[in-house]
């Protein structure tokens, strides 16, 4: 089933509808919000200027430092009276970043994950149970209102509370999970240990996201859940989720281009690919009224296709992500950057600059150890201050990260020195399941 006919238009269709949308957009955000404005202005670039799509690649990126540094609402193009909702993501460092909807947007990120819900196969003969967090992260609301336009029950049960989640999945008999795809393991795994039989459950299908899985992560959610298994990718400054979803060929995820438009870049030199190309897919917001997104630099590495899908849609489609081009790493769900943690470490006395972080997967849960090193050796003798210390570190990582960590202070001398980039993330998640 598909949702909307514009995802199987003619490519010269949805290229005329993307040129009117992008011409609107730009000429909106520089009228509306100065940082375009200033950074149009430098270059001499007109809105005017902006009369074919390929001329998209004059305007130069934004990244997320921009909106960092323009907290919290420096880059909205309207007052806060316009705004209807709010949400919110860490940034690198102790700052996150905000973003808003206006009625208009909320509507667009409501049609966006409805298409998604219906190419994962979803109906309102469905009852969807969103364990994504409800809150400044954009995951719950985001389906909701999807699952709710297009007639589905929702249980909006939100993230944690496994043996709560899985009553409710049996006695309210749900058809559809929504989760990170590392919790649907580790729920499954809960399942296995109260020895809930397969029968018990009435999954069908699965709406994963906000993280990638890797295949192998994939077979075993399909396996032991017995569910169709889809990938939902978005980013919080774009819209969250909704920005692209898999259909049931499993064949990339689709992009919504009557509100995005997509490129390929060498992240090094900032070149648009032609199309196959792996590179850093940068997103263009062209119907944004709350915080107009131009040349977005999501850091995430794919490529993209305009061959139209099996299923009959003519979007184009990502595949699924590969990597960042940056060091931040996704821990279930939540962004985390290497500098984040430094800024935490580095305002703790007793602690010394080196540090690493092993980020590991137990039970299908991501893990971090923020291993470090104090400045002072004889403190290792002192258990009490040793616990009082770390009880602190992990206190203020939470705080910034909203994510618990081990944390095991070393002996000074402890960690590898390099003459180069010192590697401050050990990833072995690939490895441990
Ligand atoms: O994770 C939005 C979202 C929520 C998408 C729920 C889908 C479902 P942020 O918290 O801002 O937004 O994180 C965005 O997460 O740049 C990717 O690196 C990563 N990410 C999100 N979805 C996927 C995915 C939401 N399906 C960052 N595969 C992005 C791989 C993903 N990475």
């Amino acid at each position: 089933m598909i949702w909307n006919k514009t995802e199987t238009l003619s490519r010269s269709e949805i290229q005329a509808i993307q040129l009117e949308r992008l011409r609107w957009q730009v000429n909106y955000a520089y009228e509306r919000v100065p940082f375009y404005k200033k950074r149009m202005d430098a270059i001499d670039l007109k809105p005017e200027h902006i009369r074919t799509l390929k001329d998209l690649e004059k305007l130069p990126f934004t990244v997320k430092t921009d909106l960092r540094d323009n907290y919290p609402t420096d880059l909205f193009a309207v007052p806060n009276k316009d705004i209807v909702r709010f949400h919110s993501s860490s940034g690198t460092t102790g700052k996150p970043i905000v973003v808003g909807y206006t009625r208009n947007d909320m509507d667009n990120w409501t049609e966006c994950c409805a298409r998604m819900c219906t190419a994962a196969g979803v109906t309102n003969e469905d009852i969807a149970q969103v364990a994504f967090g409800y809150g400044l992260f954009t995951g719950g609301f985001g389906l909701h209102y999807g699952l709710e336009r297009v007639g589905a029950s929702v249980l909006p049960i939100s993230s944690g509370n496994s043996e709560r989640q899985i009553m409710f999945m049996k006695d309210l008999k749900s058809t559809v999970l929504i989760a990170t795809p590392s919790y649907v393991l580790h729920l499954s795994e809960i399942m296995q240990d109260l020895g809930v039989q397969r029968d018990e459950i009435y999954l069908k299908t699965g709406m994963f996201g906000g993280e990638g899985h890797t295949p192998e992560m994939r077979e075993l959610i399909e396996q032991r859940l017995g569910i169709n298994d889809t990938q939902n990718y978005g980013l919080t400054e774009l819209c969250g989720p909704g920005l692209s979803y898999e259909c049931l060929e499993h064949s990339g995820m689709h992009i919504n281009e009557d509100f995005f438009i997509a490129e390929i870049i060498d992240p090094d030199t900032g070149e648009v690919l032609p199309e196959g190309s792996e590179g850093e897919m940068v997103i263009t917001t062209i119907t944004k009224e709350g915080i107009p997104m131009l040349r977005y630099r999501t850091k995430d590495i794919t490529s993209i296709t305009y061959e139209p899908c099996k299923c009959g849609r003519t979007n184009a489609r990502m595949d699924l992500i590969r990597g960042r081009s940056d060091d931040m790493m996704v821990i279930r769900g939540v962004n985390v950057f290497p500098s984040q943690v430094e800024a935490v470490l580095m305002g703790v006395e007793g602690i010394g600059q080196y540090y690493q972080l092993i980020v590991t997967t137990e039970k299908f849960m991501d893990k971090i150890e923020v291993q470090v090193e104090l400045m002072d050796g004889a403190m290792l003798d002192s258990y009490s201050k040793l616990e009082q210390l770390t009880q602190e570190i992990r206190h203020k990582i939470k705080t910034v990260l909203q994510i618990d960590v081990k944390v095991t202070l070393l002996n000074p001398k402890t960690l590898e020195r390099t003459a180069g980039k010192s590697k401050r993330v050990v990833d072995l998640r690939s490895k441990t399941f």
